[in-house]
């Protein structure tokens, strides 16, 4: 169970039941069947809300999350937890990777729950659409680091058949990559070719100002993976949305 800060803010207690559920079926009906590997997700925003920047691997259990999601923090960090024990009890090659703020095609553009990068896309297609301001919420300041899904997807493949760690892999794009929400929105504009008016709701949440992840230990494995750039991968799945709309999950 997934989902935007906002999303997080209003169903807290559910996203701690619901991920823990998954992680016991799931876990413990691949160690009954003698799966071979699992690789779960976790997320960036799981680390400490106060933390030393970078975060890496090492960090996840160094104090509480986030308040923001703090349900959803705490389930996932138990899937660390779990996969350690069943290695040493069980001899199970369960293991995790850390993605940060996923976005692409197929997405979840929902204007109340999804992620912010879907949730802008769907956002400033409405605007353009209705000629109606397009509302950004928070003040924009915020950092945040973004992988394209076609690149997640093939880091996981290469996780689920060579990287043979039980502890978490951090897959994120450089520290130097990291975009604040309002040069985030831009690209969205950009792409979109959206030329009416921009406001920022700076009565709704800012949620972490900053979680800037290292992705020191990926690099030491794959040191010549290139990332898809933002303004490209924004621009890819700003035409699916469009191509799409009808079908797409809002
Ligand atoms: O992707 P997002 O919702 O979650 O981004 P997080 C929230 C940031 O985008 C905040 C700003 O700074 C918001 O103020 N924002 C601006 C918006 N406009 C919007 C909007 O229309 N919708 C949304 N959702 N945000 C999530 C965690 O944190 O990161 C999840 O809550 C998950 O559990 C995800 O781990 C990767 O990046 O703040």
């Amino acid at each position: 169970m997934v989902g935007g800060l906002f999303r997080n803010l209003k169903y807290n207690c559910d996203f701690l039941q619901f991920n823990q559920l998954i992680n016991i079926n799931v876990l413990e009906s691949c160690k009954d069947f003698k799966v071979q590997k699992v690789v779960s997700c976790l997320s960036t925003c799981i680390f400490p809300g106060k933390t030393t920047y970078p975060i890496d691997e090492t960090m996840i259990h160094n104090g509480p999350p986030h308040q923001s999601n703090s349900g959803y923090s705490y389930a996932k960090r138990m899937t660390d937890v779990m996969n350690q024990a069943y290695h040493q009890q069980y001899g199970c090659n369960f293991t995790t990777v850390i993605p940060t703020n996923v976005y692409g095609p197929h997405d979840n553009f929902s204007l109340e729950d999804g992620n912010v990068l879907p949730a802008q896309i769907n956002k400033v297609y409405m605007a353009k659409k209705n000629g109606t301001p397009f509302t950004i919420w928070g003040t924009g300041k915020p950092l945040r680091q973004f992988i394209y899904s076609i690149d997640l997807a093939k880091l996981m493949i290469w996780a689920l058949r060579d990287y043979n760690e039980i502890s978490p892999i951090i897959l994120s794009v450089d520290e130097a990559d990291e975009v604040s929400i309002k040069e985030v929105v831009e690209m969205v504009i950009d792409a979109s070719e959206f030329k009416g008016e921009v406001v920022f709701d700076t009565s709704k949440s800012d949620g972490q100002f900053k979680k800037t992840a290292s992705n020191a230990k990926l690099r030491k494995y794959l040191p010549d993976y290139k990332f898809t750039p933002i303004q490209q991968g924004i621009k890819e799945t700003v035409n699916w949305f469009i191509e799409n709309y009808e079908s797409a999950r809002k």
